[in-house]
């Protein structure tokens, strides 16, 4: 992913923890810098073990735009275990469908759902310019996918 600026993209490098930053990081940035278009990428696995800090940023005012890549699944772990196993045990990494757009409407933010392709742009245009804190839930097509940078570690783009 290109960056054009520096001081302009925090990631969890080493350990790769998830929950930690995405979102917690998304609505401090949003907190501390109002006129700055703060944006966070997080999986549904990532959002599912921090996501209602949302909230947070609700109580303070605040506008992170949270955009959710939701496979209903623990994906890459999948992809680890067809490395070192030759096959994926659905039941291991499967997630439930949470309607993330919903979840944020309960807390306060305004929820956006992502179904087709051909929404992506325009959806995401109106996530940047709403006035409030936003999660917009990305439904993965197809659900299988391999996360780009696994594609080109492992050489395969789908697993299922
Ligand atoms: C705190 C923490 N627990 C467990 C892991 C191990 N782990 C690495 S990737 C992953 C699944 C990520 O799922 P999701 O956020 O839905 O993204 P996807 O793999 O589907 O792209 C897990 C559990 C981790 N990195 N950090």
């Amino acid at each position: 992913m290109p960056i054009y600026e520096g001081e302009s993209y925090i990631t969890s490098t080493s350990y790769v923890s998830m929950g930690g930053l995405a979102v917690p990081g998304a609505v401090a940035a949003s907190i501390i810098y109002p006129d700055r278009d703060v944006v966070a990428l997080v999986g549904d696995g990532g959002f599912l073990m921090s996501g209602l800090e949302v909230s947070t940023a609700v109580q303070y005012g605040a506008k992170p735009r949270i955009i959710v890549f939701n496979d209903s699944a623990y994906r890459v772990l999948g992809v680890y275990e067809r490395v070192r196993f030759g096959g994926i045990t659905e039941t291991l990494v499967k997630l439930p469908n949470i309607d993330f757009a919903l979840l944020a409407q309960s807390l306060g933010a305004e929820g956006i759902t992502i179904t087709r392709r051909e929404d992506l742009k325009p959806l995401l245009a109106d996530a940047l310019n709403s006035d409030k804190a936003v999660v917009v839930d990305v439904h993965i097509d197809p659900p299988n996918a391999v996360p780009i940078p696994y594609q080109r570690l492992y050489g395969f783009k789908s697993i299922g």
